[in-house]
């Protein structure tokens, strides 16, 4: 075994890459991220063994941050800047031990590498495996996996400005646990909660941040054609990006698409603004496959979900940003003012055709919280008119593998008396079907990225008290949750901190449950997998 990754849900024969990742990680980038987690683990046990105040530590507490966001699925291709990264953190955590006196710490507080070769030597001791009781390791790695989301959603909110230390200091607590062997599966069970209740604190610092700065998402029909300009490609989570990329567009002659989990920024008010903002194109991530050649011009990564291009013409289009990274693409990186210089690409637009019209119309979104309790009584009076039977969420992720079809097939039989919530890239599933509307309230509504499904949960809460509820899992809403990466994994701890319970999560169940973790998620929150479309809809509508 040369590699061993487990994060995702395409993990190899649903239990570990271990030759080289289905998602296109090689040997070395996948030892090289097992070492960058394993120095910011070193990094949280000097900051938590050494009582450090995370407030004064900014510069570690961002760092941090995106060591985990470039572990993420899909997120970082590119050995060479995780090199660079690694000897960063590297760096940062000696000079913090030099804050600290009297406290002796373990090796990954303490371990030198000098060369990529001793990193990657390094690394094959250190990664997911070298946990041996194999309950521990799922309990450790679940709990990574969410810090990974978690991770995400924090660096987006602080490209906004909007930082919760809280958030940080648990980061450094949970990751100094995963060193720590003296402690008990219980108490990792309750670590594992404990980052769910953390999940919910980030993605409301990412709400507030959004929202405080490009207003509440608000229903909008985007439109899924082409116009004739030379256009750019925006995909992945980051706002901030977008901003720039439209401030540097404007009245240059070159539109700016979205593509995958970009599309939700088309609900904003404050994007509306621009001319040139044209509307999406194409579907979820991996469709880039197949998308990426008609679209003609430069696409811009802000963050996950790359697929390896299989093409050199497709590679040279691409560029990244922020924790994204691929071999030989430009990285566009920020100034010390968060600025960022997206010249190059636009000056390759303008030499580029414009995109082939892959489909016409338009699809409909925008709606998160706010938008949905302005329409709160017309849904309060559907559900108690019976016209709304059952809410179902299906939020989460999309993915490449024929079982997902399950997804659009569950959508278009459920009875036509059901609202699907959705979040996330997820939704390309069903989000292009006509399923109609009960009396104006569409049957799917879109509250916008994975970390919107913080929405669905605001909104499930409104419910509960609307209709006077002690328990939420006694509102007619039912969980379908689709994952893909580890973004997924913090929006499904945060559901069962939060007490949803029965949550059927697919198409596969994670590769990181051991058989007894899988057990107690089962007897403790009713998690269950996905079977056939029509028997599940049965169990779901009580049938
Ligand atoms: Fe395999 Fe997923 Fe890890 Fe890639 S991220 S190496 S596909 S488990
Ligand atoms: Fe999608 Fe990658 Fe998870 Fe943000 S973009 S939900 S898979």
């Amino acid at each position: 075994m040369s590699m061993f990754c487990y994060q995702c849900q395409e993990t190899a024969k649903g239990t570990g890459c271990e030759v080289r990742g289905v998602c296109g990680k090689n040997e070395e980038v996948a030892k090289l991220q097992d070492l960058l987690i394993y120095v910011t683990k070193g990094i949280s046990e000097v900051v938590v063994k050494g009582k450090l105040d995370v407030k004064s530590i900014s510069e570690v507490n961002h760092e941090v941050l995106k060591s985990l966001f470039i572990t993420i699925t899909n997120a970082n291709f590119d050995g060479d800047a995780i090199e660079v990264q690694i000897n960063k953190m590297i760096g940062l955590r000696n000079e913090l031990k030099k804050q600290v006196h009297g406290v002796t710490f373990g090796d990954a507080a303490a371990f030198e590498v000098s060369d990529r070769p001793s990193m990657l030597e390094k690394a094959s001791k250190v990664g997911v495996l070298s946990t041996e009781n194999e309950d521990v390791r799922s309990l450790r790695e679940m709990i990574i996996y969410g810090l990974k989301g978690m991770a995400a959603y924090t660096h987006h909110a602080l490209n906004i400005g909007k930082e919760d230390i809280d958030i940080n200091a648990f980061i450094y607590e949970a990751l100094d646990a995963t060193l720590n062997d003296s402690l008990s599966a219980d108490d990792l069970v309750a670590l594992t909660l404990k980052t769910g209740e953390f999940g919910v604190k980030a993605m409301a610092l990412l709400d507030e941040a959004n929202t405080s700065k490009y207003g509440n998402p608000e229903i909008t029909s985007v439109n899924i054609g082409v116009r004739n300009n030379p256009g750019i490609l925006i995909s992945g989570h980051d706002l901030t990006d977008l901003e720039q990329l439209m401030e540097q567009t404007k009245d240059t002659g070159v539109d700016v698409y979205t593509h995958g989990e970009m599309l939700p920024a088309h609900y904003y008010p404050f994007f509306k603004k621009y001319d040139n903002f044209a509307g999406n194109y194409g579907g979820s991530w991996w469709q880039q496959v197949t998308e990426f050649e008609p679209f003609n011009g430069p696409i811009l990564f802000t963050t996950n979900c790359i697929v390896p291009p299989r093409s050199e013409e497709i590679r040279k289009r691409i560029f990244t940003s922020g924790a994204s990274g691929y071999p030989e693409c430009p990285h566009i990186t920020a100034d010390e003012n968060g600025k960022k210089d997206f010249s190059e690409i636009i000056a390759m637009a303008k030499q580029c055709k414009p995109p082939v019209e892959i489909e016409s119309g338009s699809i409909v979104g925008g709606f998160a919280h706010n938008q949905v309790f302005a329409l709160a009584d017309k849904v309060v009076d559907a559900v108690k008119s019976g016209a709304i039977k059952k809410f179902f969420v299906m939020a989460g992720c999309d993915g490449r593998m024929k079982s997902r079809e399950y997804y659009t097939e569950f959508a278009k039989k459920l009875p036509k008396d059901t609202v699907i919530l959705t979040a996330g890239c997820a939704k390309f599933r069903y989000n292009k079907l006509e399923l109609g509307d009960i009396g104006g309230i569409p049957r799917v509504l879109d509250a916008g990225q994975c970390n919107d499904s913080y929405s669905l949960v605001v909104i499930a809460l409104k419910l509960k008290e609307i209709f006077e509820l002690e328990d939420v899992n006694d509102l007619p809403i039912a969980y379908n949750i689709a994952w893909y990466e580890q973004k997924a994994v913090i929006v499904l701890l945060a559901l069962l901190y939060l007490g949803v319970k029965n949550i059927h999560l697919g198409p596969s169940l994670p590769g990181f449950l051991s058989p007894n973790v899988a057990k107690v998620l089962v007897e403790k929150f009713g998690i269950a997998g996905i079977g056939q479309v029509e028997d599940d809809i049965k169990l779901f509508m009580g049938e």
